[in-house]
C-alpha cells in the first residue's frame, strides 16, 4: 500500500512526535490494519492505522481501551498496558484524509514472534492471554463496547457462509466444491456453539480475540510481558482466545501454507497452551469452561475455514489476496487443520 509519508508524518505531529520518512517502517503481517514502527529520537512507537471498512466505528476501541487503562493503572499499576498514547490535546486516534490512525509506544527491551518454534513459548503466550483477561475479570462486560458486534459468532458465520453460496457465481461453488461439502459435514461444530450460547453454557469475559502469536511481547530472557494489538478487546468467550492459539500455533506450517502435507499439530504445544491458560486462570475457569478446552480448538479452526471460504464466495471483498484462489487455498488449509486436529484429539487429554 502506498502511503504518503506526510499523512504519517502529520499523524505523528499530533502526539508530539516528530520522526523522518526513513524512521518509520511497515511493522508486522496483520490483514486488516497497517502498522509501522516509528523510531523517533524521542522515542520507539507503533503507529496503526485503522481499517475502517472493517471498524466502522473506530471510537468504540478507544472507549474500551480507555476503561481498561484507568481500570489497570489503579488495578495493577505495574502490568504493562499496551494502550494507546493521546495527542497533545489528550484525544486517542487521529482522523486524517478519511483515514484514522492511532500510536502506541514500543515497548523497550521487547521481541515478537512470528511463529511458535517451541511449546515453551505457546505456554508463555498462553499465560498472557490468560493474565489479560485474569486481571479484568471484575470488569462488567455491560460497559465495553463491541467494536466488531458479533466476530465470533460462529452461527452467524455459517449463516453467512449459507448467504454467500446461495449468490455466489457458479464457477466459483464449482471451483469450491470439495471444500464447500467439507464446511456442511462439520456443521456439528456450529450447533454446538449454539448449545453452549443458549444454555449459557460459559461466562462472557473480557478476551483478547486476536491470540496469534506475534501479538505477545516477550522480554529477553523469553517471557512473556504483555499482549498488543487491542482492536477486537471486547466481551467474549474464552473458546476464542484458546481456540485461536490453537489454530496458529499448533502447526508448524501458518494458514498461508499452500503445500498442506506441512500442516501438522505439534501435541506438546497442546498441553503447553492449556498448561499456560489454566495455572494463569487458575480457580477463576469454570467446570464447563475447563471441558471445553478441546471444543475451543474445533470452533476457531472451524470458523476461520467458514470465513475464508465465506470470502471465497462473495469475491474476496474482506481478505486481502495476492493470487486468484487465495482464499480457496486459505479455506482448504484450515479445513486440513481441522482435520489432522480432530484425529488427534483422543491423544490429547
Ligand atoms: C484478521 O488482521 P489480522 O491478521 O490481525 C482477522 C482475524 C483472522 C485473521 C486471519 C478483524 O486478523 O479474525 O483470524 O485475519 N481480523 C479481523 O489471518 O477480521
Ligand atoms: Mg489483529
Amino acid at each position: 500500500m502506498m502511503i504518503h509519508s506526510n499523512a504519517l508524518q502529520y499523524v505523528l505531529d499530533q502526539y508530539g512526535v516528530s520522526a523522518e520518512p526513513d524512521q518509520i517502517t511497515p511493522f508486522g503481517t496483520g490483514l486488516i490494519n497497517c502498522t509501522w514502527k516509528v523510531n523517533s529520537i524521542t522515542g520507539k512507537y507503533l503507529l496503526q492505522r485503522i481499517n475502517t471498512n472493517v471498524f466502522k466505528s473506530p471510537e468504540r476501541i478507544d472507549h474500551n481501551l480507555s476503561l481498561i487503562k484507568t481500570y489497570l493503572s489503579e488495578s495493577n499499576p505495574e502490568y504493562i498496558f499496551a494502550g494507546p498514547t493521546v495527542t497533545l490535546d489528550g484525544r486517542i486516534s487521529v482522523a486524517h484524509n478519511n483515514e484514522v490512525y492511532r500510536v502506541q509506544p514500543f515497548i523497550s527491551g521487547s521481541y515478537t514472534l512470528d511463529s511458535v518454534t517451541s511449546a515453551g513459548q505457546a505456554y508463555q503466550a498462553a499465560k498472557q492471554f490468560a493474565k489479560f483477561s485474569r486481571l479484568l475479570k471484575d470488569l462488567k462486560t455491560d460497559n465495553f463496547a463491541y467494536p466488531l458486534e458479533n466476530f465470533h459468532n460462529l452461527d452467524l458465520r455459517v449463516t453467512q457462509f449459507n448467504k454467500a453460496l446461495e449468490n455466489a457465481q457458479e464457477k466459483r461453488i464449482t471451483l469450491a466444491s470439495s471444500e464447500i461439502h467439507q464446511v456442511k459435514n462439520y456443521m456439528d461444530i456450529a450447533f454446538r456453539y449454539n448449545q453452549i450460547v443458549d444454555e449459557k453454557l460459559i461466562p462472557l469475559r473480557i478476551i483478547h480475540h486476536d491470540t496469534k502469536i506475534s501479538n505477545v511481547l516477550f522480554d529477553h530472557n523469553d517471557n512473556g510481558l504483555c499482549v498488543i494489538d487491542l482492536d477486537t478487546v471486547m466481551p467474549g468467550f474464552f473458546i476464542s482466545d484458546v481456540g485461536d492459539m490453537m489454530r496458529t500455533y499448533l502447526s508448524e506450517a501458518t494458514e498461508e501454507e499452500q503445500d498442506f502435507d506441512r500442516i501438522t499439530v505439534r501435541k506438546e504445544v497442546f498441553n503447553q497452551i492449556c498448561r499456560g491458560y489454566l495455572e494463569e486462570m487458575g480457580e477463576e475457569m469454570t467446570a464447563v469452561e475447563r471441558e471445553l478446552f478441546l471444543y475451543s480448538g474445533r470452533f476457531m479452526i472451524y470458523m476461520q475455514a467458514v470465513r475464508f471460504l465465506t470470502d471465497f464466495l462473495n469475491g474476496d471483498v474482506y481478505y486481502p489476496i495476492k493470487y486468484p484462489l487465495h482464499n480457496l487455498k486459505r479455506a482448504g488449509n484450515q479445513i486440513k487443520l481441522l482435520q489432522r486436529y480432530m484425529d488427534l484429539e483422543s491423544e490429547f487429554i
